[in-house]
């Protein structure tokens, strides 16, 4: 069997079990006292003939290299299971009684067998892989030889280990965390349903020594960009996570110079290591249609968005004017812009209102780079509320650190250098190592440091390094957690 097949058998099968409500959401008591947001009930599969089928040869192919004399099924799930795994492939099937009947002949294990057979146990659910040891316990009180084990689910919660530490090996067809990949990507969870289950499965994730984490890791940072691309309800952030991951890049140029010529000379040079570029268009001196139409060629020969650093911060009647219309017509060309949340809902509803038809999204300012900026506590908390209010139109924040732990949001930080400092003028800057390592953010936006540098292109390419480096380190870090 194809691994690519087997594998999409197994994407259909999840998706089959949430049909039938053998995998629920919502807030559920497991029998070890621990609440968690996802319940597996595997037991309904047996009123779905085809299910049970399905189940039955996908276990087999785990295990068709495998040597064993018979096969034994945990009750009460993995009896019938095993059934048919017994009447498929011509294997005889042993059954392990729970408690021995007290009368007739006593026996713990029921079916024909001889000392130093060996068996295979088939599981539905693992988590910590006491009933497996039991059963192969049981079996072993009867000289019959238990290493290996096949299930169909394993919850990630230290069986795998515990077997192993007891001489059996676990085979699994898929994992509590491929139920969370296959459901969100087919956009069966909700967006908050898919952070309370990623939580779950990293803080009851077992780890040697430490069965329960006391640092709960934070859901973006363990989502790839593609798989939060998949969570996106609006396009464009769509667009830049998948962007972000097929260069390699979550580097925003800010080119902040004054000429066109320099401003599109600097994109053409520095384009193939930016997933967006943002401008200031009103500080240009020469501004004129052609610029915005050759920028948005370039954005297209390159594969970036274009963001309009425009700040919008009046009502929304005002800004409806200022995004369509006056000298700039800033919603003609530009993919992103963004806006203060000072106004209150009405500067998103303006903004939305000419840009939604057109396709295009919002950033809100929750927080400034700039020292003794007043965009801080309950300011940036109350523009996460903004936004999580307009999330069709709103995709994320300007802000200093991660600040929503929604990860269809994006995170964009400016001031960003090399080397911490502060500039003359109250910027202060932080590393991409800092920024996006260790404050959360998802993109570093940098200006001077690269088109003040000798060789932009070559500056351009080394934030692009440090910034990814930092993705995939606090990836890596986020998963050994
Ligand atoms: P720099 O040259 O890397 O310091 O440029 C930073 C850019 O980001 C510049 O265009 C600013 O207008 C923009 N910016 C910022 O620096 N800080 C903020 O809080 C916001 C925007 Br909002």
């Amino acid at each position: 069997m194809a691994a690519s097949s087997m594998e999409n058998r197994v994407v259909a099968l999840i998706s089959r079990l949430h049909d039938v409500q053998a995998v629920k959401f919502g807030d559920f008591t497991l029998k070890s006292g621990i609440q968690s947001p996802v319940y597996f009930d595997l037991r309904v599969m047996i009123s779905y003939p085809d299910v049970m089928v399905e189940v039955s040869q996908l276990l087999w192919e785990k295990i068709s290299t495998s040597n064993f004399k018979s096969i034994c099924g945990v009750p009460y799930t993995a009896l019938p299971i095993a059934t048919l795994m017994s009447a498929a492939h011509n294997v005889p099937m042993l059954i392990r009684r729970k408690e021995a009947k007290g009368y007739g002949t006593n026996k713990l294990i029921e079916g024909t067998f001889s000392k130093g057979d060996s068996c295979m146990i088939v599981e539905d659910v693992v988590s910590s892989g006491s009933s497996v040891l039991e059963t192969a316990q049981s079996l072993g009180a009867s000289d019959i030889v238990v290493t290996e084990a096949v299930v169909l689910l394993n919850r990630e919660q230290g069986g795998v280990e515990k077997l192993e530490a007891n001489g059996i090996k676990l085979h699994s067809v898929f994992t509590m965390t491929d139920v969370l990949d296959v459901l969100s990507r087919a956009g069966k969870m909700e967006p908050d349903m898919v952070i309370k289950v990623t939580e779950y499965i990293a803080t009851n994730k077992f780890q040697p020594n430490k069965e329960i984490l006391s640092v709960k890791p934070k859901s973006n940072n363990i989502l790839k960009y593609s798989e939060r691309a998949a969570l996106c309800s609006n396009g464009l952030s769509r667009r830049l996570f998948t962007i972000m991951e097929q260069k390699k890049t979550n580097l925003v140029l800010s080119a902040d110079v004054t000429s066109s010529k320099e401003l599109l000379q600097l994109v053409d040079k520095t384009g193939p290591h930016v997933c967006m570029v943002k401008t200031h268009v009103d500080i240009l001196e020469d501004f004129n249609q052609d610029v915005v139409d050759s920028l948005t060629k370039l954005a297209a020969k390159h594969d970036f968005l274009i963001f309009e650093d425009r700040k919008f911060a009046d009502i929304g009647n005002t800004v409806v004017h200022q995004y369509s219309g006056g000298l700039y017509r800033i919603s003609e060309w530009a993919d992103v812009v963004n806006a203060h949340a000072i106004p209150g809902p009405g500067v998103v509803q303006g903004l939305k209102k000419v840009g939604a038809p057109k396709g295009r999204a919002c950033l809100l300012i929750a927080e400034m780079s700039s020292s003794g900026n007043l965009a801080t506590g309950s300011y940036t908390q109350d523009t996460v509320k903004m936004a999580e209010e307009n999330k069709d139109f709103v995709i994320g924040f300007i802000c200093v650190s991660k600040i929503s732990s929604n990860p269809s949001f994006l995170h964009m930080t400016p001031g960003v250098q090399l080397e911490a400092g502060q500039d003359s003028l109250g910027q202060q800057y932080l590393t991409p190592s800092e920024v996006i390592g260790k404050r959360g953010s998802d993109l570093i936006i940098v200006g001077r440091g690269i088109y003040q540098a000798q060789d932009p292109a070559n500056a351009a390419k080394q934030f692009q390094i440090a910034g990814y480096d930092a993705y995939v380190t606090r990836m890596a870090e986020a998963m050994i957690l």
